[in-house]
C-alpha cells in the first residue's frame, strides 16, 4: 500500500467514526443565538400587537401579546442534537420602568411542551435575579435556582446583563461592571435534554409573570462567556453581541443635528412609541401612515407614508444613509467637479465655476472640510481632468467660450510643487470644450477632448492628442467626428482599449448615435453605435467579472421626418448595458427612468456596488431628486436613496481617513454639497 493510499484511507476511517460518535459534534454552532430574531422570524408567528419603541436612544420591543405567541420551539437553537451547552452564557438588554414588589417577572424560559416543566429560565423581581435550571437527579419537575440578590432592574434605565455558566460556576454581570458569582454544590448539568421543548421570550408560557419592559437583545452564546467580547464598552447599558437588525439605530433627524434625510422621518415621534406590524405585508393606506412594518422572512424594515411601503431597512444593507456634511458656497454655478489626491499633499476638488471672475476654483481638503486653494480665470468652464506622466501632475481644463483676446482655447495645468499650485502648461484650441479624457495606453499618455460645436455647427471633429516626451507638450494624434460631444470615456477590458464618445445633437435631433471605438493597432476604430437621446456622460464600471456601460440620456428632442411633429421630453430612460464577451458588443441590460440625466458616478461601499445619477430638470423645475441605486445582483440596480438636489450636474465619490463621502456641483445654484456616507 503506498504512502498517499494509506493517507486516503485514514481518512474516510476517521470521517466514518465523527458521524458514528455523535457527542462529537457540538449541539449547536458556538456563535451567539439571537433568540429574540428567531422569535420574530418563526414561521406561523403571526403578531399585530408588537411594537417598537425608542427610548433614550436606543430601541426595544414591547411584547404585549399572548404569552404562547412569542415563542418558537428549541429544535431551531439546537439542530444537531438535542442537548443544552454545559457552558454557556445568555446575554439580555432590557429597559423595565418599574416592578410592583412580590411581582416577578420572566425574560424566557424553555419549557417542555407536554409536561410543562420550566427546563431553563430567568426571571426577576423588585431586586433579585433569578436562574432556574431543571436537574435530572429531581424527577418531580424540581429546580435549581440560583439568586443573585441585591439587583436592581427595574428603575427605566437600559441594562445589559450577561449570566455565565461553567461547571459549578454562574457569574451575572451588569452593564459590564464587575461580575458577581454564585458557586454552585453540583455544576450544570451536562445533558439537560431539550427534546420537545420551547423557548418563551418574556413568559413561562402563561400570562402570569410576563415581561412587562423593553427588550432589546436576547442572546445565548454556547461555549462561552459574552463578557470578554462585549466588555469593556463604550456603552456598557447597551453592549451589545446580537441583536435584531431592526433595533439598530436607525437614521431618524434629531433636531441639533445637520443630518438630513432622505426618508420622510423627520416627522417621526423620537421618544414615542411606534406601531409595528409583522408578518405578512399589512394593507398601507392614509390610517397607516408613518406605521412599520416588518417583513420577517426578508428581514426588512418598511414605513409607510400613506401610499406605498418604504424601504427603511433591509438586513443586508451597509450603506445606512447619507448625510449631508458640507455646503460649499461656489462663487458662481458650477459644471464639472474632479476630485483627486496629490500624495504628500492632500485632497483636491476642483470645480468647474460658470463666471470668469473670480473664476474656478481649487479646493484643499483641510480639518475635514473644502478650503479655496487656488483660483484660475475661466471661461464658462465645463470640466476638469486629472491626470500624471509619471510625477509630473497636471490638470487639464475645457473652456466652452473665448478669451477676452477672442481666443478659444483649453489649458493644461501642471502642478508646481514648490509653488503649491497649478501653473498654465499648454495651451489648446478647442471648440466649445465640454470635456477632457486622460488615459494611458502602452506607457503613452493621451488626452482627448470633447468638442461641442463650432459656431451654430455641432458636427465637428473632436481631437485625440498625444504626449510627446521628446518636446514634453501633447500633439494631434487622431480626430473623430463628433456631434455635440458632451464626454468622452476611456476603459479597458484585459489587453483591450475602449473610447466611448456621448454625441448630444447633430442639430435637428438629439436622438442620435453614441459611438465606441477600440484601439486597433495604432488609431482607435469604430467598434459598437448606440442610439442615445442627449447623451451627456458615459460611466464605465465592472462587477466582479461583468463589464457594464451606463449612459447619462439627458433630452429627448426631435421634430418627426414628415410629421413635424415635435418630441421635447426631459424625463426618459437612461440605460445601462452589459458587455456580452462572446458576441463583443453591449448589450441592454436595464433601464432607469431619469430626470434629464447629466451624470452618472459609479462607487462602491464595502462590499456593495452604487450608482448614483445626477437628475438635473423634469421640463419644468431644476429641483428633482437625484438618486442612488444599488446593485442587487439579478434585480440590477434598485433605487435606494432619494437625494433632493437643485440642477445637479456633477457627481464624484471619494474617501479621506474620515469616512466615505460624495460631493455634487449644481449648475443652477452656487453652492456644491459634500455629504457623508454613513455606514452600519
Ligand atoms: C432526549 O429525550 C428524548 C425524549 O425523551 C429521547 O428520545 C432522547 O434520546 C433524549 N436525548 C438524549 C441525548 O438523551
Ligand atoms: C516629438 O517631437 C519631436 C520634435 O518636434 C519630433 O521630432 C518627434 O517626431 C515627435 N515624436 C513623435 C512620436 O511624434
Ligand atoms: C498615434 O499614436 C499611436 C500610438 O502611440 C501611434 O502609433 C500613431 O503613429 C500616432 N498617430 C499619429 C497620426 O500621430
Ligand atoms: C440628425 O439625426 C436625425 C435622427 O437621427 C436625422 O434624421 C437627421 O438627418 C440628422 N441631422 C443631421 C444634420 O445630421
Ligand atoms: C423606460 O424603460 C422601461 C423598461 O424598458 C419602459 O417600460 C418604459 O416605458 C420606458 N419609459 C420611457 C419614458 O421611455
Ligand atoms: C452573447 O452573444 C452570443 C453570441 O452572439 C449569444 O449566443 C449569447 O446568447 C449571448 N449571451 C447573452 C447572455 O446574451
Ligand atoms: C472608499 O472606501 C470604501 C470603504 O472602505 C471602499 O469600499 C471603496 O472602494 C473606496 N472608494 C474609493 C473611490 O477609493
Ligand atoms: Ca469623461
Ligand atoms: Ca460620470
Ligand atoms: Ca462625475
Amino acid at each position: 500500500m503506498s504512502a498517499l493510499l494509506l493517507v486516503c484511507v485514514l481518512l474516510v476511517l476517521s470521517k466514518t467514526k465523527a458521524i458514528e460518535v455523535q457527542s462529537w459534534t457540538p449541539c449547536t454552532d458556538l456563535r451567539p443565538l439571537d433568540m429574540l430574531s428567531e422569535v420574530f422570524s418563526s414561521p406561523g408567528n403571526t403578531f399585530n400587537k408588537v411594537r417598537m419603541v425608542q427610548s433614550q436612544g436606543a430601541r426595544g420591543f414591547r411584547l404585549s401579546v399572548f404569552p404562547h405567541v412569542l415563542s418558537f420551539p428549541s429544535t431551531r437553537l439546537f439542530h444537531n442534537c438535542h442537548l443544552f451547552p454545559e457552558e454557556f452564557s445568555i446575554i439580555i438588554t432590557l429597559k423595565v420602568p418599574n416592578i410592583p414588589s412580590k411581582k416577578n417577572e420572566y425574560l424566557f424560559t424553555m419549557v417542555t411542551e407536554r409536561s410543562k416543566h420550566v427546563l431553563l429560565g430567568i426571571r426577576y423581581s423588585e431586586n433579585k435575579l433569578h436562574f432556574l435550571f431543571w436537574s435530572p437527579e429531581h424527577y418531580n419537575g424540581l429546580k435549581t435556582k440560583v439568586t443573585f440578590r441585591g439587583i436592581l432592574l427595574a428603575d427605566n434605565q437600559w441594562h445589559t446583563l450577561v449570566l455565565a455558566v461553567s461547571g459549578n460556576s454562574v457569574s451575572l454581570t451588569i452593564d459590564c461592571s464587575v461580575p458577581v458569582e454564585i458557586v454552585l454544590d453540583k455544576p450544570f448539568p451536562v445533558s439537560l435534554n431539550t427534546t420537545g421543548s420551547s423557548i418563551y421570550v418574556g413568559s413561562r408560557r402563561r400570562r402570569k409573570g410576563f415581561f412587562s419592559g423593553l427588550m432589546r437583545q436576547l442572546v445565548l452564546l454556547p461555549g462561552s462567556d459574552a463578557t470578554t467580547t462585549i466588555c469593556p464598552n463604550a456603552r456598557p447599558r447597551l453592549a451589545e453581541l446580537s441583536i435584531p437588525e431592526v433595533l439598530k439605530e436607525l437614521p431618524v433627524k434629531t433636531e441639533d443635528s445637520e443630518v438630513h434625510l432622505m426618508y420622510p422621518f423627520a416627522a417621526l415621534p423620537k421618544e414615542a412609541d411606534m406601531k409595528v406590524t409583522l408578518g405578512q405585508q399589512p394593507p398601507c393606506t392614509d390610517s397607516e401612515m408613518s406605521q412599520f412594518w416588518i417583513d420577517t422572512s426578508l428581514k426588512g424594515l418598511f414605513l409607510c407614508n400613506g401610499v406605498k411601503w418604504i424601504t427603511v431597512l433591509e438586513r443586508k444593507e451597509r450603506l445606512d444613509y447619507v448625510e449631508e456634511y458640507q455646503n460649499l458656497a461656489t462663487t458662481s454655478e458650477t459644471m464639472g467637479l474632479e476630485i483627486f489626491h496629490i500624495p504628500g499633499v492632500g485632497h483636491f476638488a476642483v470645480m468647474a465655476n460658470r463666471n470668469n471672475q473670480p473664476g474656478s476654483v481649487l479646493y484643499k481638503w483641510s480639518d475635514g472640510k473644502f478650503k479655496v486653494h487656488q483660483y484660475f480665470i475661466t471661461y464658462q468652464a465645463q470640466a476638469w481632468k486629472h491626470f500624471t506622466i509619471g510625477k509630473r501632475i497636471f490638470l487639464a481644463l475645457a473652456n466652452f467660450e473665448k478669451n477676452d483676446d477672442g481666443e478659444e482655447l483649453s489649458i493644461i495645468y501642471k502642478w508646481n510643487p514648490k509653488k503649491g499650485k497649478f501653473l498654465q502648461y499648454q495651451k489648446i484650441r478647442t471648440y466649445s470644450a465640454r470635456d477632457w479624457e486622460a488615459f494611458q495606453i502602452d506607457g503613452d499618455t493621451f488626452l482627448a477632448v470633447a468638442n461641442h460645436r463650432e459656431g451654430n455647427n455641432h458636427n465637428i471633429n473632436s481631437v485625440i492628442y498625444k504626449w510627446n516626451s521628446t518636446t514634453g507638450l501633447f500633439e494631434i494624434n487622431q480626430t473623430i467626428p463628433t456631434s455635440g460631444a458632451y464626454d468622452w470615456e476611456f476603459f479597458s477590458i484585459g489587453p483591450y482599449s475602449f473610447l466611448v464618445v456621448a454625441n448630444t445633437f447633430n442639430g435637428t435631433s438629439t436622438n442620435i448615435q453614441s459611438h465606441i471605438y477600440i484601439f486597433l493597432g495604432d488609431t482607435f476604430r469604430p467598434f459598437q453605435s448606440i442610439m442615445t437621446f442627449g447623451a451627456s456622460d458615459w460611466e464605465f464600471f465592472r462587477i466582479q467579472d461583468r463589464f457594464f456601460l451606463v449612459v447619462a440620456n439627458s433630452h429627448n428632442y426631435n421634430i418627426g421626418a414628415g410629421t413635424q411633429e415635435l418630441k421635447n421630453s426631459y424625463v426618459i430612460n437612461s440605460t445601462i448595458y452589459e458587455l456580452n464577451i462572446t458576441g463583443q458588443v453591449f448589450v441592454k441590460f436595464q433601464d432607469i427612468l431619469t430626470y434629464s440625466a447629466v451624470d452618472w458616478e459609479f462607487f462602491t461601499v464595502g462590499e456593495d456596488y452604487f450608482l448614483v445619477v445626477a437628475n438635473s430638470f423634469d421640463g419644468s423645475s431644476f429641483a428633482v431628486n437625484s438618486v442612488i441605486y444599488r446593485w442587487q445582483g439579478y434585480e440590477g440596480f434598485v433605487a435606494v436613496h432619494y437625494l433632493p438636489t437643485y440642477g445637479c450636474r456633477d457627481w464624484e465619490a471619494f474617501n479621506t481617513s474620515s469616512g466615505s463621502f460624495l460631493m455634487y456641483s449644481s449648475a443652477k445654484e452656487p453652492i456644491a454639497r459634500v455629504l457623508k456616507l454613513k455606514t452600519l
